[in-house]
């Protein structure tokens, strides 16, 4: 099983922790747009290749390396709900991030100021759950955590007027599976 990821993306940080926690084994090849464009539809990173298994997207590969592991994968309708919010923060977030490479701004699109203000909306809804302070977190808990960590590595948005976030992704800090994932350029 091979996991094609980089050190950076948020996606396939979820999924490295995924790994880490199961221990399944599953070599990471480091790759970039050019790999994903040749090898996986999506054209994005990550996917993982079983054998003839494709998988082309985290949330499949999530549910994949839960189901191998035997472990559960959202049993309940309001994690899953709340990883789709945590989801969509970390699309807008990355999506603003890939434009702004290109020279594309939210000040030259309604759409783009809309996917600004999405970011804000879905953190403020964010900030109002119960969140775990300490192992075990679920896959909501660890994908909010991801999309956190990966805001203040790009330095892209504040969320420090959460003192609950803060707490939140300190505690999570502390946790071996999430602190060896970090991003790292
Ligand atoms: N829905 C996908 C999103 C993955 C994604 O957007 N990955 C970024 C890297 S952080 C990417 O490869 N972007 C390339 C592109 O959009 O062309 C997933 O959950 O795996």
């Amino acid at each position: 099983m091979q996991l094609f990821g980089s050190y950076t993306s948020p996606y396939v940080r979820h999924c490295r922790i995924a790994l880490a926690e199961t221990g399944l084994r599953c070599e990471f090849v480091e790759s970039d747009a050019r790999t994903s464009a040749e090898r996986s539809p999506s054209q994005k990173l990550p996917f993982l290749q079983d054998g003839e298994l494709l998988l082309t997207d985290s949330c499949s590969i999530l549910r994949y390396i839960r189901e191998k592991a035997k472990q559960p994968f959202f049993p309940s309708l309001r994690d899953y709900d709340d990883f789709c919010l945590a989801n969509t923060l970390m699309d807008s977030a990355v999506n603003l991030f890939m434009l702004e490479k290109d020279g594309v701004t939210p000040e030259q699109s309604p759409y783009l100021e809309r996917q600004q203000r999405r970011i804000d909306t879905c953190l403020d809804a964010l900030s109002q759950r119960a969140l775990a302070q300490s192992a075990p977190y679920s896959d909501f808990e660890l994908r909010l955590g991801c999309i956190l960590g990966w805001a203040l590595f790009r330095n892209r948005f504040s969320f420090s007027q959460y003192p609950m976030l803060t707490e939140f992704h300190e505690s999570l800090d502390q946790y071996e599976p999430f602190a060896q994932t970090a991003p790292s350029s």
